[in-house]
């Protein structure tokens, strides 16, 4: 692997840990007393592992523990972070007991599969600390979920103590299948989650963040701050920048806070196509008559799912494709919405759904959508299409989530310890310092509800949207009047890794 010269000072960063994760022999995981019960019909399909409960971190003196193997794999898209959760695993296992083993599975649950291993001895994993992307094994999407696929799963490792997910909703969820599979099959082999996405989206009660998301934004309001400032200079271009984020519109109110640009669109507001439209023509009707004919405009990759009559196209489709049926059979509302888009939306829009049913919508240009329909209305705007995405999810992670997902790998190798299974791993308080934060292993099926996919219900981990009673959005609110004509764009810089600690430790504004 090369490295530059920033890449090798990386490697000698030291996570800071929690004291409460210095000494693992001193610590135990203790079921947490009360907790209402997991959902009736979700324990009907996890009859053996959703009569748990969540178990918390607590300071216990434990009796020496033999040597474990553990397997683990990415499944998803990349989140930076993901070689510190290889890493703090590796550390705690060696910690646990010297002779303890880590395998990586390669690119994600397909090489559970086809059992393709990495033994991850420090050798293997020194040269990605504190590193982006997911390249020491790779990662994919493909999805466990035949009975043939689970019953492989289970004979490819069968060997180990337990086995580490690091996915998001649908990743997770499949942990939680695994799990279940594995426990009524009598195997010894414990499957924990680990929360990632830079989505931001796999959020609860219990799980305040994923790692990934903090590195993502801030890559992303380094760009749009510098954007912006070009927008300020040149003067004469509008800039429409789709930001990644597969549903929800976390990452967009991030940089929306982070960056103060014009106008940023949030998909949870649930508007129509029409009203988004007259919104950016009055935005730049108003800056016209104020004299200015530039702007940044920041579109959610997920808003095209909850424009109404659209949401409602995309059910359709996506029945009709699990189907095989022709787009001839759409309801006569949804034909005319069909008909009425740009020949490439229409083509992305019936482009194959991924893996686990859903629309790749980072396929689907939605910020050409409505350069195309603002400019029926505005005829000589000057627009410039950007697409932030893979750019933020391989970088460099930022302290925030270097510490945080190092903290996640020690804490999944406790609960294999501790033989939890079906469980993801939640750390909270994380606005505080690290000494501050509170471990916890949730049951995954306690995150669960039923949603439609590919043509049948099933159960999954419900996605965390954008709240309009969250502070944060009410801050957004509050401010992005005054955005909208007076230029008061941020230029945030790339992410700090020297100096002042609330430049390189700083937390996402959302958290
Ligand atoms: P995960 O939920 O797997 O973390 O992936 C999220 C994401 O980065 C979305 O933001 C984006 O829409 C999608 O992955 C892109 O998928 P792909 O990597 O398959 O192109």
């Amino acid at each position: 692997m090369h490295l530059g010269p920033l890449q090798k000072v990386r490697l000698h960063y030291r996570p800071l840990v929690a004291n409460m994760l210095k000494h693992l022999s001193k610590v135990r995981l203790k079921p947490v007393s009360s907790e209402k019960e997991a959902h009736s019909s979700v324990k009907y399909l996890f009859p053996k592992t959703a009569h748990q409960v969540s178990c918390r971190l607590v300071q216990e003196e434990r009796e020496a523990c033999s040597a474990l193997k553990v397997g683990v794999f990415f499944s998803g898209g990349q989140a930076a972070g993901g070689h510190n959760v290889i890493a703090g695993l590796f550390d705690a296992l060696k910690q646990i007991h010297t002779h303890s083993e880590l395998v990586g599975f390669l690119e994600g649950p397909i090489g559970v599969l086809e059992n393709r291993r990495k033994i991850l001895g420090e050798d293997a994993i020194a040269p990605y600390r504190n590193q982006g992307g997911f390249d020491l094994i790779g990662s994919g999407r493909l999805k466990i979920e035949t009975k043939e696929q689970f019953a492989k799963a289970l004979q490819n490792t069968q060997d180990l103590d337990g086995i580490v997910v690091i996915g998001g909703d649908d990743s997770n969820t499949n942990a939680a299948l695994m799990a279940e599979f594995f426990a009524a099959h009598g195997s010894k082999t414990k499957v924990v989650g680990v929360p990632k996405t830079i989505d931001g989206d796999l959020r609860s009660e219990d799980i305040e963040m994923s790692f990934g998301f903090d590195s993502a934004c801030k890559t992303y309001a380094e760009l749009i701050g510098n954007i912006a400032k070009d927008a300020l200079s040149a003067k004469k271009y509008y800039h429409f920048i789709k930001l990644m984020g597969r549903s929800a519109s976390h990452i967009t109110l991030e940089c929306a806070l982070q960056t103060q640009p014009n106008l940023a669109l949030i998909g949870e507001e649930r508007k129509s196509l029409a009203e988004i439209v007259d919104e950016i023509v009055d935005l730049v009707k108003k800056r016209k008559e104020a004299g200015k004919e530039y702007g940044v405009i920041l579109v959610p990759e997920g808003l095209i799912e909850f424009i109404p009559e659209i949401e409602q196209l995309i059910q359709e489709l996506n029945q009709l494709l699990a189907k095989s049926e022709p787009i001839s059979h759409l309801t006569p509302a949804s034909a005319a919405i069909f008909a009425d888009l740009p020949e490439k939306i229409q083509k992305q829009l019936t482009m194959q759904r991924d893996s686990h049913g859903n629309v790749q919508v980072s396929m689907i240009e939605t910020e050409l959508l409505l350069i195309e329909k603002v400019k029926k209305k505005c005829p000589h705007l000057q627009v410039v299409q950007h697409f932030l995405g893979y750019e933020g999810r391989s970088c460099l992670p930022s302290n925030f989530d270097a510490n945080y997902s190092y903290a996640l790998g020690l804490f999944s190798a406790l609960c294999i310890r501790d033989q939890l299974t079906g469980v993801i791993g939640s750390i909270q308080h994380l606005r505080g310092s690290v000494d501050a934060w509170h471990f916890k292993a949730v049951p995954i099926s306690r995150l669960m509800h039923f949603e439609m996919r590919q043509g049948k219900e099933k159960p999954v981990i419900q996605k965390t949207l954008v709240d309009m009673n969250q502070s944060s959005y009410i801050e957004f609110s509050r401010k992005r009047v005054s955005w909208q004509l007076q230029d008061q764009y941020i230029s945030p810089g790339p992410i700090q890794f020297f100096g002042d600690p609330e430049l390189t430790d700083s937390v996402p504004v959302t958290l």
